[in-house]
């Protein structure tokens, strides 16, 4: 790739869509790397600098003018605007891509040998961080040849996530997503034709991609939805290769890859899916061709339904933000199940995302403007 033909504009243009707009496939860089880099090495103050980057980096995308030089980043916050060495860090990174098209810094992590085999190990299902610095670090590992090859005990997840590795690491299309709604709704409808699903996740902020899918699944009633989420993969059950109940599924958020305060108590299940290539290409009719897709299903009681869409509907960015925001200026503890003062522990429910964001006065976004 010809770095110097990419235009620095560009590469810091405001992503139009949601996380895969224009600009992105344009760009060398994601605006992911410096983060997940810093996550990967987990060592002290890990987390710290991966923030930072990332608000560095949401901070840019976010931004409504193109950036094209120094002063424009002045007043940025997180970069220009605010005074800490974190903020200097993201700044002379931005600044060296205004004025080579990439950086030095950033290409190093992404040609360095850790963040190619963090990269890879971390790709396998049911494997974190964690996981992959002792693969890497203590056992000398650097491909899936390496795991294949040196005999490391899998749990099951872990191996279906080997078995499965190339199907896994391929994003989702939306059209596949939707034959896949499609086929939950009508096991849904079997099971109780009460009972609602809504997308949410990357897709319902508009990306035409994804890593997985994620559903919510809920009942009018409260507490009609209790139960169904069994009956609902039973339906469905010759289409599962996976379904997740034997997954501790803290396991992974504990890895430091995701604020902790994002994880819930409802009843769930993080799946693979098989999907039959010949849903979308009738060529392939009569034909065994599939492939494993990551399927996400949340079972949430109506009255938490407004706090569970937008507490899945991501980032995990956004919902990090915006549940800071609602602790420090607010005196409230957003979670995906609803929110309560701080002080007084009084619950405000809510029945719609429009009204919490009243609650905690902000100005209502819509969820293809959640994607920092
Ligand atoms: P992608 O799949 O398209 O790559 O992106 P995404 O849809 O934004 O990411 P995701 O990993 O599927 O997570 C969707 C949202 O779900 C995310 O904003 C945080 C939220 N979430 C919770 N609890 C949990 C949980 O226990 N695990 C995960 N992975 N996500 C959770 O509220
Ligand atoms: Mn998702
Ligand atoms: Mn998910």
């Amino acid at each position: 790739k010809k770095l110097m033909d990419i235009q620095p504009s560009q590469l810091l243009k405001r992503k139009v869509d949601a996380d895969d707009g224009p600009s992105t496939k344009k760009s060398r860089y994601s605006g992911d790397e410096a983060e997940e880099h810093a996550l990967f090495r987990g060592d002290a103050n890990a987390e710290a600098r991966a923030l930072a980057f990332r608000r560095g980096s949401a901070t840019l995308k976010a931004h409504p003018k193109e950036i094209v030089c120094e002063e424009d980043l002045k007043n940025l916050p997180y970069i220009g605007l605010t005074n800490s060495a974190k903020a200097g860090h993201c700044k002379m990174v931005a600044m060296e891509i205004l004025s080579e098209g990439f950086s030095d810094e950033v290409e190093d992590v992404l040609n360095g040998s850790f963040y190619k085999s963090m990269k890879l190990f971390t790709g396998i299902f049911g494997i974190g961080p964690q996981t992959a610095r002792k693969w890497y670090h203590d056992l000398g590992m650097r491909t899936l040849e390496d795991v294949k090859g040196k005999n490391i005990s899998l749990t099951y997840e872990q191996s279906l996530g080997m078995e499965h590795y190339d199907d896994l690491n391929t994003p989702i299309k939306l059209e596949e997503a939707e034959c896949i709604i499609k086929m939950v709704e009508k096991a849904c409808n079997e099971v109780c034709d009460e009972l609602t699903m809504t997308l949410v996740g990357g897709f319902r902020r508009g990306k035409s991609q994804g890593h997985d899918l994620d559903l919510l699944i809920s009942h009018p009633e409260d507490g009609k939805e209790k139960g169904k989420l069994v009956l609902i993969i039973e339906k469905l059950k010759e289409h599962f290769i996976y379904t997740g109940r034997k997954m501790d599924v803290s396991n992974n958020l504990n890895k430091g890859n995701f604020a902790s305060s994002t994880m819930d108590n409802f009843e769930k299940c993080f799946s693979i899916f098989k999907f039959n290539k010949s849903w979308l290409n009738s060529n392939l009719e009569g034909k065994a061709e599939w492939k494993a897709v990551r399927l996400d299903l949340i079972v949430v009681p109506s009255h938490q339904f407004a706090y569970a869409l937008l507490g899945w509907t991501g980032t995990k960015h956004f919902e990090r933000e915006i549940r800071r925001y609602a602790r420090t200026e607010m005196k409230i503890v957003l979670t995906s199940h609803g929110m309560h003062s701080l002080d007084t522990k009084q619950n405000f429910p809510a029945e719609t995302e429009e009204e919490i964001f009243q609650k905690l006065q902000l100005e209502y976004r819509a969820p293809s403007e959640r994607c920092c």
